[in-house]
């Protein structure tokens, strides 16, 4: 079995006052709780610096929510990878579906997005997902296959060095979660692709999200085939955040 990951992504949320204040519950909480899972923090971009001097030693890895395709140069308003690292980046987004929804980002930018996070020693975690539409037409498989086919094989990496987040677009934000055996199904559709690709798949990380929350989260994780959660309004709250970090024992 993986050691669990769960993420929390903040999305566009937050502030200088909110985000120390919750980061400071949270780090009261994990330090009381001792959890054997990994924690992390997508946070927005301005706030890595923050978060980066809050989090120093602390047990809650940083992560970014998205990241250049370049290098460097006449990109405005992108931010490459390195500049993610140099601000204690452990990990980062790619292909959020508000992200491939909003900006039209296709699998081969998220496939170039997770090689520069891998080239900058950035773990990338990689959002796939079904819409209704897709799923309604029977296409879900199809399409999650699609989106990780992308990014399995990445020049010079290997997919094991990838964390995998199945996220259906249906659930995201809804209030409506993908039952446990809904998400079970699609995480073994993935897991079964990855294994044809590498020997290491059963080590690769399978994150859920959709409306994960402090209720609904046990049942999920103790699927076979899912391994954390990537948790986006009940990361907001410390209390929500802490009870699903301790559901994923
Ligand atoms: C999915 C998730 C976090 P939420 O986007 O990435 O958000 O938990 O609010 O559905």
């Amino acid at each position: 079995m993986n050691k669990k990951l769960i993420a929390g992504n903040w999305k566009m949320n937050g502030s200088l006052v909110a985000n120390d204040a919750l980061v400071r519950a949270l780090l009261a909480g994990l330090a009381e709780a001792a959890p054997v899972c990994d924690v992390a923090l997508a946070v927005p971009a301005p706030y890595l610096a923050q978060l980066q001097s809050l989090l120093a030693g602390a047990p809650l890895a940083l992560a970014a929510q998205d990241v250049s395709a370049h290098e460097a140069g006449a990109y405005t308003g992108e931010v490459s990878a390195t500049m993610l690292r140099d601000f204690g980046s452990r990990y980062v987004l790619v292909g959020h579906s508000e992200r491939r929804q909003y900006h039209a980002e296709t699998d081969q930018v998220v496939a170039l997005k997770a090689q520069r996070a891998l080239a900058a020693g950035i773990t990338p975690i990689v959002c796939v997902g079904e819409t209704l539409a897709e799923r309604e037409a029977g296409q879900t498989d199809a399409v999650v296959k699609r989106q990780l086919a992308a990014v399995i094989h990445l020049n010079g990496h290997c997919i094991s060095e990838v964390v995998v987040a199945y996220e259906p677009v249906w659930a995201i934000g809804t209030g409506k979660t993908a039952s446990p055996e809904q998400a079970q199904q699609v995480h073994a559709v993935l897991r079964a692709q990855l294994a044809a690709a590498s020997d290491k798949a059963a080590r690769i990380r399978l994150l859920y999200g959709g409306s994960m929350n402090a209720t609904n989260a046990a049942e999920l994780l103790a699927q076979p085939d899912i391994d954390g959660g990537l948790v986006g309004g009940a990361s907001l709250k410390a209390t929500d955040f802490l009870q699903i970090v301790a559901a994923a024992q």
